[in-house]
């Protein structure tokens, strides 16, 4: 359509991760398999297009496992359990498989291997996020301290100043988590630190496309649902690098189209949650309105594969 132009920086990467892809196809394999219904415990992902179309499918999402018949199969969401979970659904004799994202699972395991040498564990993330609740559900109460700010960083108190680690939530802001790392590593020269940042490389790769563009938009919209922390994270980074207006968006259907008011440039990426259908059918709209140039922004290429957990494929 010929109107105002707008030039539209699309992000790359954006939208699905490794982990996503893997956790939906463990739920539609589980459907293939077991047929339905397959229950699901939490949002397999945060995005509600995702869950209704899996619903449409077959699949019940439910909050807690008391919520499914013993009978039924269970899947666990990519965010992670608290161990307690796991340990339930064996004591009901339940079929379960996980789709915990292999990279919040490297977390879990590197939160225990610190318990086993006995050092005081801080977890880095938000408080009540699925991913935090579940990491520290994998030691006994009292055995990882939450950290969300720089101030509780400050006011962190060990016990033994020389025997601490920390850990983090896998979708946090790469810079807010360095400002926290920053305090923590002062105070505490000693810290054991991941190995490899436990902020993953989705999470990374697409705050760097955000940051990469921001810059002269005059609007960044992101797509993804207000649950989803990496999808928030990268709305902040936006306006942070410089974009006029960020904004989270469910869909097209959410915009509300005075934001576009006096917008030449828009920058437009989706979270790790957020399927390649709602991008499209948000550019479509743009279409629809505007005389649009799509210009990609490419930081990154991903390669990242994960294999499905082998319960889907031994007969059960
Ligand atoms: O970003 P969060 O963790 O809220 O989760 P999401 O939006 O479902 O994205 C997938 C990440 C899952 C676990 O890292
Ligand atoms: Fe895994 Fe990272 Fe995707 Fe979370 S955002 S599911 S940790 S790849």
């Amino acid at each position: 359509m010929q109107g105002r132009k707008l030039e539209i920086r699309l992000a790359a990467p954006r939208g699905f991760c490794a982990g996503v892809d893997r956790a939906i196809q463990i739920v539609e394999e589980a459907l293939g398999k077991w047929g339905a219904p397959v229950y699901v415990r939490h949002e397999i992902v945060h995005n509600q297009h995702v869950v209704s179309r899996l619903e449409g499918m077959g699949a019940v999402f439910v909050e807690e496992l008391d919520e499914c018949p013993p009978d039924r199969p269970v899947v666990f969401s990519a965010h992670g359990v608290p161990k307690a979970v796991p340990a339930e659904a064996e004591r009901r004799e339940m079929v379960y498989v996980d789709a915990t994202c292999p990279l919040v699972s490297k977390v879990h395991v590197e939160a225990e291997r610190h318990h086993k040498a006995g050092r005081e564990i801080v977890l880095i993330g938000h408080a009540g996020h699925p991913e935090v609740i579940g990491t520290m559900g994998q030691l006994p109460d009292g055995a990882i301290t939450l950290i969300e700010t720089e101030d509780d960083a400050r006011a962190f108190e060990p016990k033994n100043a020389a025997n601490v680690a920390f850990v983090t939530q896998t979708t946090l802001s790469v810079d807010d988590t360095a400002d926290i790392v920053a305090i923590l590593q002062d105070r505490f020269p000693d810290i054991s630190a991941p190995h490899k940042e436990d902020i993953c490389y989705a999470t990374t790769n697409r705050q760097e496309a955000v940051k990469a563009m921001a810059e002269g938009c005059d609007l960044f919209l992101v797509i993804g649902a207000e649950t989803s922390s990496n999808s928030k994270r990268l709305v902040e980074v936006a306006k942070r690098a410089g974009a006029k207006d960020s904004r989270l968006v469910a869909s097209a259907s959410n915009v509300d189209w005075d934001w576009f008011q006096g917008v030449e440039t828009l920058g437009l990426t989706a979270g790790a949650s957020a399927p390649e259908d709602l991008v499209q059918g948000l550019i479509a709209a743009c279409r629809a309105r505007f005389d649009i140039e799509v210009v990609p922004v490419t930081t990154a290429r991903e390669t990242v594969t994960f294999k499905l957990p082998r319960v889907l494929a031994a007969e059960v």
